[in-house]
């Protein structure tokens, strides 16, 4: 049912928050939360832009998932319950977005969070708030709070302090301030000197204020759970003396704790102004030093100074103990409040194993670095591609023939005409109408122990023959006997006759720069072994890169012989292939992308098929 008017929020009020503010809304799920609320008190949020959609928030331990209008129509329409809007607008949108909430009946209050709302838009839409009866806090204003209830915005400040000062159930005194930083010292002062803050509004700064502190007062006076009022007034404006006036006329008669910061003003010999835009003093009357005596003279409890304020509330709330007015009820535990985990994780409470290890590059800080390397010092340094790789690779610089030849076999590597197998199966897929990776990754995936990917294997086979001692005869009957093919030997076309260049580029390259290429030798050895044979048996551009880069790893002086051979059983070698030939399969991609060729389907009259063929299974007896 509808709540009386004194009362506008309570332990089951649920609102809209206007605008996009995940960090506001976890802050007031969170107080719900510690007040042992059933359901959170936001139910949705409105922001024409973006889309309907959901996000996701925290419900003590548990997640929830709150939606997301374009429109207040919607929000309504889906959402009865509501009567309250969380307005975080801009000053630019807030008096529309406003009016438009004003539409609906079903809302009853409003908080208005926007600064610099101009006074012309203020006062029109607390012109038509009340020809409607809705309550109007702010602008400018983190709006308020009522303990164990319901928390506008941001009002009480981080949860710790929410805590600290028992805003998780209500205690006994209402208060009206501006500002929402006095209001965060008032609730601790309350919950230090009596039972705590049944409610608090801070009004805003604005000299045009939605409602000011008698209409809150007005409330706090009628709602029987209130029982001891508390006036923070300032300097500026003349919103007191309507309080004054009130009390006079005895339309307030709970007792009424009052002080007017600014007493310091006039300590300025200028005119003062203080943070807000209402707290400017035009005459004498609106002085803080003129407030206090009126409101002392009135019949407010006025401390000497603001010092004194929490004695007076003390002793206040201790006659209304004794009289019996106020019954304080029994303490309950304070609720533990999950602390999110990235706050806990900066105030070093919490440690957890990482998932995932990793030692090449690291991003976070001001520059990337390469295994500890500065970007700009890769440039300034000049170490190439070859240094690059060396860097994150083999997480160390390596020697400058080492990088060199890094760069001369990704260069001689990177392409190898269109026939070969990868390039085939990239040209294929680009004509099948793929895009770029997946045309690329068409062409890597062939990449293996028979093209391209030999690398490993070869490193590995050469060296182990050599280690054990076999002479480049045995090495090769050996395979034989097992029926094994030496990797990074033979090749489709390449021959004696036919010599591959690139290897020959290489073998010069090793021979010239090398400190040692004693695998290099060895293979050659077997070379001759094998061309005896069959002259297509050389030693092919993968096997020529794989023993040269086994005797940079282990003679460059960079590696101990362990690092050498992990990085050959791990496959570094083949590595270099896929690098180097990307850059052609990426080639071929473009070729064919740019010569706008058509599907390709292989000549049937090219293919062999035979349905009969022996080598298939028959299926004997009974079809099923
Ligand atoms: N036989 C490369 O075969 C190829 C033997 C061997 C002992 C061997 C074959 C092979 C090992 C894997 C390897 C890398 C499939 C090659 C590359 C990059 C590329 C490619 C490009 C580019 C070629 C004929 C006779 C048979 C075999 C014997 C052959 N290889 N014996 N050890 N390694 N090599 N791959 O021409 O008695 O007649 O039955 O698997 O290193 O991929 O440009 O195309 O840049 O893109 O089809 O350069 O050598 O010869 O299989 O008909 O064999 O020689 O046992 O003897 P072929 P096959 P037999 S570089």
């Amino acid at each position: 049912g509808a709540r009386p008017w004194y009362r506008p929020f309570d332990a089951s009020t649920r609102s809209f928050v206007y605008g996009l503010q995940p960090r506001a809304i976890q802050g007031m799920l969170d107080f719900d939360y510690s007040c042992g609320r059933e359901t959170p008190s936001v139910a949705a949020m409105i922001y024409p832009f973006g889309g309907h959609h959901i996000q996701k928030f925290y419900w003590g331990t548990k997640e929830t998932l709150l939606p997301v209008y374009t429109s207040v129509e919607e929000a309504v329409a889906k959402h009865p319950d509501v009567d309250v809007v969380v307005n975080f607008a801009s000053s630019r949108s807030v008096y529309s977005s406003t009016l438009d909430i004003l539409k609906h009946s079903q809302i009853k209050a409003i908080a208005l969070i926007a600064e610099g709302v101009p006074e012309r838009h203020a006062r029109e839409i607390l012109h038509i708030a009340k020809g409607k009866g809705v309550l109007i806090i702010g602008p400018a204003t983190v709006g308020g709070i009522k303990p164990g209830c319901f928390r506008i915005g941001n009002s009480g400040g981080m949860m710790d302090n929410i805590i600290s000062s028992k805003l998780y159930r209500p205690g006994s005194v209402g208060y009206v301030s501006k500002s929402g930083g006095m209001s965060n010292e008032l609730n601790n002062i309350l919950s230090l000197y009596t039972n705590g803050t049944y409610e608090g509004i801070a009004i805003g700064g604005d000299r045009y204020p939605g409602t000011t502190f008698i209409d809150h007062l007005l409330r706090y006076e009628t709602d029987p759970e209130c029982k001891m009022l508390v006036l923070l007034g300032e300097v500026g404006g003349v919103e007191e003396y309507r309080v004054i006036e009130a009390v006079k006329k005895g339309q307030i008669k709970k007792p009424i704790i009052a002080w007017a910061i600014g007493t310091c003003a006039k300590m300025f010999s200028t005119e003062v102004q203080f943070g807000h835009a209402g707290s400017l003093a035009n005459s004498d009357m609106e002085t803080a030093d003129a407030k206090n005596p009126a409101m002392r003279a009135a019949g407010f409890i006025v401390p000497d100074t603001f010092e004194e304020l929490p004695d007076v509330l003390e002793e206040t709330y201790k006659q209304l103990v004794a009289q019996g007015t106020i019954v304080p009820k029994p303490e309950r535990e304070p609720p533990v409040i999950p602390m999110d985990y990235k706050w806990a994780q900066e105030l070093g409470l919490i440690r957890k194993p990482a998932a995932f290890i990793s030692t090449i590059s690291d991003e976070r800080g001001q520059e990337l670095m390469y295994a500890g390397m500065r970007i700009s010092d890769v440039f300034k340094e000049n170490i190439g591609l070859g240094g690059v790789v060396s860097l994150l690779w083999f997480k160390r610089r390596l020697p400058e023939y080492a990088t060199k030849f890094i760069e001369m076999v990704l260069m001689l590597t990177a392409d190898h005409g269109p026939a070969v197998s990868g390039a085939m199966n990239t040209i294929v897929a680009t004509r099948a109408g793929k895009d770029l990776i997946s045309s690329l990754a068409s062409g890597l995936l062939t990449i293996g122990s028979r093209f391209g990917g030999a690398l490993d294997e070869a490193a590995a086979m050469f060296s182990s023959a050599r280690d054990r001692g076999l002479t480049p005869r045995e090495f090769v009957d050996e395979a034989r006997k097992q029926n094994k093919l030496i990797s990074g030997i033979g090749h489709k076309i390449k021959s004696v006759n036919n010599p591959d260049l690139r290897v020959q580029l290489v073998k010069e390259y090793v021979l010239k720069n090398f400190p040692a290429h004693s695998l290099l030798d060895y293979a050659l050895a077997v070379e001759k072994v094998t061309t005896a044979k069959k002259d297509t048996l050389i030693l092919n551009v993968d096997g020529c890169i794989a023993v040269c880069f086994v005797d940079l790893l282990r003679d460059c002086g960079a590696f101990s012989a362990e690092e050498a051979d992990e990085y050959i059983k791990i496959g570094t070698l083949n590595g270099l292939f896929v690098l180097g030939r990307s850059i052609g399969f990426i080639g071929h991609h473009l070729d064919q992308k740019r010569l706008r060729a058509p599907l390709y389907r292989h000549p049937a009259d090219d293919i062999f098929i035979n349905m009969a063929d022996v080598t298939q299974p028959r299926v004997l007896g009974k079809m099923q």
